[in-house]
């Protein structure tokens, strides 16, 4: 496992990068250029900038967390040629400034969504939960309005000019089905993966978050089969998955061990994180160990470890804990405890294999 983490960037982070490297074995961030709108070049100076702010503190930026896709390139509309032209020169940029692996989604409208970002745990800790029925009955922009309120960060899928214009995004998707979301994603990789493949970055899908149809906007990454039928529209290790242990986890009829055992060679960025799922479909994000959610962290460690994983992962998402007020989700210190969970498992593997 090659451990990294997530960092918004000087100033739009409250975690120093120093910090970041004192966790064990973490050996670079997975970061963005956050105040670059969807569907604009990234300036090559900006890029730059992060390289050596990072290297400097001993951290690579290997890895990309996201470039997001342009919605007029998942609606299909007759403009997306002049962003996907956008995407390419970014990853050619990327690529020259050493980056291994880009993260993206493909899903509609909005990226992540939950109801509330720090709902209570029994333990005092807060933690980004979703409930089913208060979605089930809001409208849209009141969600918009909860997240933006709730936390004084920019968070990355939720950029306020994005989400001006709401009301005609959703007017656009009502055309746009699933299939045609295929068609529109197969599209992109199509022009995509090839320069991704010349410029040796591999690129990783995440799958959605919930991986289900929110608001009715259609949803097309959300279990294996779903996976299967991604891995096949361009059939080339450089396209391939970003698994989230926590997204997909979030459905209980998705078995993650067994999901990234099948994908294990098209899977070029792990997220790990656990989540408590409910019978009437809520979840909330807990502690990455096992008995405190309903995703067995051992058995996706095992099975990265039996499928030889050698690329990175990240601790994905924490609670807050010990007081500490940070960008909802990314707290230094739940995260921390997270991959020193991880390396507890993964040592313990590696020295079982090896009979020591
Ligand atoms: C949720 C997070 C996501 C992720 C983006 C990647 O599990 O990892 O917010 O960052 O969907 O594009
Ligand atoms: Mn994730």
């Amino acid at each position: 496992m090659k451990m990294i983490m997530r960092w918004f960037g000087e100033g739009n982070d409250a975690i120093p990068l120093k910090h970041l490297n004192q966790i064990p074995g973490v050996e670079g961030v997975v970061w963005a250029l956050h105040d670059v709108p969807a569907g604009e070049v990234w300036p090559e100076n900006k890029i730059v900038e992060v390289k050596e702010q990072a290297e400097s503190q001993g951290l690579h930026i290997e890895v990309v967390e996201s470039v997001n896709v342009h919605e007029d390139i998942k609606l299909g509309r007759s403009t997306r040629d002049y962003y996907i032209d956008n995407y390419i020169t970014t990853i050619e940029r990327l690529a020259e400034a050493g980056v291994k692996v880009i993260c993206y989604n493909f899903m509609p409208v909005f990226d992540w969504t939950r109801t509330n970002l720090y709902e209570e745990l029994e333990d005092g800790s807060t933690a980004l939960f979703f409930e089913n029925k208060k979605i089930q009955n809001m409208d849209p922009n009141e969600l918009v309005r909860t997240i933006s309120k709730n936390s004084k960060f920019t968070m990355p899928g939720w950029e306020p000019e994005r989400l001006e214009q709401l009301s005609s995004l959703f007017e656009q998707y009502k055309e746009v089905t699933k299939e045609d979301l295929w068609g529109n994603l197969q599209y992109f990789l199509e022009r995509v993966i090839p320069v991704a493949k010349a410029n040796d970055i591999k690129m990783g899908i995440h799958p959605d978050d919930p991986p289900w149809s929110v608001f009715g906007l259609p949803r097309i990454i959300t279990n294996k089969e779903d996976l299967q039928r991604f891995i096949r529209l361009v059939d080339d290790p450089y396209n391939g998955i970003t698994l989230c242990s926590g997204s997909l986890g979030a459905n209980p009829e998705n078995n993650v061990p067994d999901i990234i055992k099948q994908f294990a060679d098209r899977i070029h960025f792990a997220h790990i994180r656990n989540v408590r799922t409910y019978d009437n479909g809520d979840f909330i994000e807990t502690s990455h160990r096992t008995e405190d959610g309903s995703v067995d962290i051992y058995k996706v460690v095992e099975a990265y470890h039996e499928s030889g994983f050698n690329s990175y992962v990240r601790p994905d998402h924490g609670r807050h804990i010990w007081g500490e007020t940070c960008r909802p989700g990314y707290g230094l210190y739940d995260r921390g405890l997270g991959i020193m969970y991880l390396w507890g498992i993964w040592d313990s593997l590696q020295r079982n294999t090896k009979g020591e």
